[in-house]
């Protein structure tokens, strides 16, 4: 029998909204899953929407036959600025399947042999230098983008009419998109002018690879928009990966020198080598764990091909949006066990990752929609970790912090902060 699916007091005219924190919308959805459990619903005025946080239901709504990508709420907010680039597109938008096609096996491999996240990915992506290190002040694109997603983040979760007041939030953000663009084409325009035939990297591939299924290239306006998404994509996610990952590891200092002693087995003094990656089994497991207790992103949003029933009793129609509360499966002890709520990298190591019950560890999203720059992301995150446990000690500048977050779209630690020395003897 179908059962009303629970869902907090609505309001006239602003409905639900009043649940929604604008500065930290998924921090709602945790708060109301503590109070209603794992489905619950939520009338947000522009759209209804049905909050899973359970691993039974997850398992359900990952069927790519059954339900599919919805850019909502934030991420059609983001359509401001990202276009059809392949975070934001629509599933039927025939620039997703090109790019996807083009773009897929190129971030394999791409050369990441040569270092913040921000950096990596400009540079291995498109050969551009942002020199965080070099300068004191944020790279201007930075700024630009940190202050966009949070705008995006804000107008998604309030009133319309709001919305169209601030004009002046609105005329900012329009500038620093508009910023942003102007960089992207700048590199694309440099790259034309002189063109790099020796580099594998993404601007090239964007650039002159043609679609094998329609043989089209991609169009200089997608080129802009996937640009700036592997710039966002690749710089929020990876950074506050970071910060969660030390974050974890100082607070349960067994980790971090577990980790350090791995490094100095397998690498020693000497220089982190390709063939190193493979043998550094804890530190891949302290940043799947890292991923699993809290990742970057909170959320992901799908809607069903058509009306259907989940959990045997809960009817969704294909005007609900599914948002999946990834901390809601990632701490479901019905999975993790009573100690989900601890940080333990051991229980995604030596056969017991293979082992996970399907759709049970979501971090990178799924399936077709899922993170295209997993593989690069990882590889970047176990090389960074590893050369600075190698080369310094790190440690909590308030060894008595504990975890606060906020999000810019993305979730990260709030007030964290890090000292770092030379190891003794490390040159
Ligand atoms: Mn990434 C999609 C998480 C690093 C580029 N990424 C996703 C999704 C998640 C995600 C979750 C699915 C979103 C959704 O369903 O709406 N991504 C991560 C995490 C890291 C990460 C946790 C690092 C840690 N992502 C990166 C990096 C890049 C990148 C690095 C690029 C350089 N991600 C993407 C792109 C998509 C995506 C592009 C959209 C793919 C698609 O829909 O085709």
């Amino acid at each position: 029998a179908i059962v009303p699916i629970p869902q907090p007091p609505a309001h006239w005219f602003i409905r639900n909204l009043p649940e929604m924190d604008p500065s930290f919308p998924v921090s709602s959805l945790w708060r109301l899953q503590a109070i209603y459990g794992d489905i619950f619903k939520l009338d947000l005025v522009n759209r209804q929407t049905v909050v899973i946080s359970s691993h039974e239901l997850f398992n359900e709504v990952m069927d790519e036959s059954r339900f599919v990508k919805s850019p909502t709420g934030p991420l059609k907010e983001l359509r401001a600025l990202l276009g059809d680039g392949l975070f934001t597109a629509y599933g039927h938008e025939e620039n997703w399947g090109k790019a996807h096609r083009i773009l897929m096996n190129v971030f394999g491999p791409l050369a990441i042999r040569k270092m913040l996240a921000f950096d990596m990915i400009g540079l291995c992506g498109f050969g551009y230098r942002f020199n965080s290190f070099y300068r004191d002040e944020i790279h201007p694109f930075a700024q630009q983008m940190a202050a966009a997603l949070i705008e995006a983040g804000k107008r998604a979760n309030r009133p319309s009419v709001e919305n169209f007041l601030r004009i002046n939030s609105a005329d900012e953000l329009q500038k620093n998109i508009h910023s942003m663009w102007k960089l992207c084409d700048e590199l694309v325009a440099e790259r034309k002018r002189n063109p790099q035939p020796n580099a594998k990297d993404l601007l090239n591939t964007m650039l002159d690879a043609s679609d094998p299924q329609t043989g089209e290239k991609l169009s200089d306006e997608n080129i802009r928009f996937n640009m700036v998404t592997f710039l966002v994509a690749g710089h929020e996610t990876t950074s506050g990966t970071f910060s969660f990952l030390f974050y974890n590891m100082l607070k349960n200092p067994e980790t971090y020198h577990k980790a350090q002693q791995e490094v100095d087995r397998v690498v020693g003094d000497g220089v982190l080598k390709p063939e190193h990656l493979p043998q550094l089994k804890y530190i891949e497991a302290c940043i799947r764990e890292t991923l699993r207790f809290q990742g970057p992103i909170g959320l992901i949003s799908v809607k069903p091909i058509v009306d259907t029933v989940i959990g045997g009793k809960y009817r969704i129609t294909t005007d609900n949006v599914v948002t999946c509360n990834i901390q809601g499966l990632h701490h479901d002890r019905r999975v993790w066990g009573n100690d989900a709520d601890l940080f333990r990298p051991e229980r995604l190591m030596d056969g017991r990752w293979e082992k996970l019950p399907p759709n049970a560890w979501k971090p990178f999203g799924n399936g077709a929609r899922g993170c295209i720059g997993r593989f690069f992301a990882e590889q970047e995150m176990v090389m960074a970790v590893a050369m600075i446990l190698q080369r310094f000690q790190v440690s909590m500048v308030d060894p008595s912090y504990d975890l606060r977050m906020k999000s810019t779209l993305t979730v990260k630690p709030e007030g964290f902060r890090i000292r770092v020395t030379r190891r003794p003897g490390r040159s």
